[in-house]
C-alpha cells in the first residue's frame, strides 16, 4: 500500500486455477496441483503490464462453500488480503458443468461481498478453456483463458492495465537539482515515460494515478 503500486487478488473456488494463473503470469513456481486446497498462505508476486505499468498480484486460498463453521474464521482471515487488493480477479473453472460452475460463481461472489469487496473493480475469468464444454455459453463481459497454455491471458493482462490506467494523468514534471530526492520517488509512485536532466533541473515525463498527481503536481511544468 505505501508504494504505491496497485495490486489484484486473484480468487476463486478451490482447483479453479489461481495458482496456475500466476505462475503463469509470474513464473512464480507456486505448488499448483489437482487437490483441493493447495495454497494455503496468499503469494503476491510484482508483474509487469504491456504498458510498462507494475501491478502487485496474489494468489489467494481457494473459496468453498459448506465449510465446517469452526474453519471459516481461519479461511477468512487469509483472505483479509482482498481487503487490500485494488482489483479482484475472480477465477471460473469453466470445464464444469452450468451448474457446478454457477454454483461455485455464487459461492465466491457471496464471500466477497462479505469480506467488505464487493465494491471492489472485478474481472471475470472463466478459466480452463482448453478443456471446457463448448456448447455452454459464457457469460457477457467474462475472459476466457487457460491459464495451463497462457491462451488469453494477453488479453485478461490489457484488461487489467486499462483498470490500472483509469484515473491516470500524463505529467511534464521538473524537478530542480536541489531536490533531486523527489526523482527517487517519481520513479517509485508513478510510471515514468521519459526522463532528461537539463541545466535547471530533471525532465520527467510520467503517467501519475490521483495520488501522485496531489504529491507532484508541485513539479508540473
Ligand atoms: N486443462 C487445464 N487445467 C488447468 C488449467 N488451469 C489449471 N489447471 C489445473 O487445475 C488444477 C488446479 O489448479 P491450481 O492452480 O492448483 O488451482 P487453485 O485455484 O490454485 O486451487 P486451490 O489452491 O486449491 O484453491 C491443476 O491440476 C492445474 O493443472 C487450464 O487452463 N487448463
Ligand atoms: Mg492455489
Amino acid at each position: 500500500m505505501r508504494s504505491g503500486i496497485k495490486s489484484a487478488a486473484i480468487i476463486g473456488y478451490t482447483n479453479a486455477g489461481k495458482s496456475t494463473l500466476l505462475n503463469t503470469l509470474t513464473d512464480a513456481g507456486i505448488l499448483a496441483e489437482d487437490k483441493l486446497f493447495a495454497t494455503l498462505d496468499p503469494t503476491t508476486r510484482r508483474l509487469t503490464l504491456p504498458s510498462g505499468a507494475e501491478i502487485l498480484l496474489t494468489d489467494t486460498v481457494g473459496f468453498i462453500d459448506r465449510l465446517p463453521t469452526h474453519l471459516v474464521k481461519a479461511f477468512k482471515s487469509t483472505l483479509e488480503e482482498l481487503k487490500y487488493a485494488d482489483y479482484i480477479i475472480n477465477i471460473t473453472d469453466a470445464s464444469e458443468d452450468i451448474e457446478e460452475r454457477e454454483r461455485k460463481r455464487a459461492v465466491t461472489l457471496q464471500l466477497v461481498q462479505e469480506l467488505g469487496a464487493g465494491e471492489k473493480p472485478m474481472l471475470e475469468v472463466f478459466n480452463k478453456c482448453d478443456i471446457a464444454l463448448r456448447d455452454i455459453p459464457f457469460p457477457k463481459g467474462t475472459i476466457e483463458i487457460s491459464a495451463k497454455s497462457g491462451e488469453g491471458t494477453q488479453a485478461l493482462l490489457e484488461k487489467l492495465d486499462e483498470l490500472v490506467s483509469s484515473g491516470k494523468k500524463k505529467m511534464r514534471l521538473l524537478v530542480p537539482h536541489s531536490e533531486a530526492g523527489a526523482v527517487t520517488d517519481i520513479y517509485r509512485l508513478a510510471t515514468v515515460l521519459e526522463c532528461e536532466y537539463t541545466d535547471s533541473g530533471a525532465l520527467i515525463y510520467a503517467e501519475c494515478d490521483a495520488r501522485a498527481q496531489g504529491t507532484f503536481g508541485k513539479y508540473e511544468v
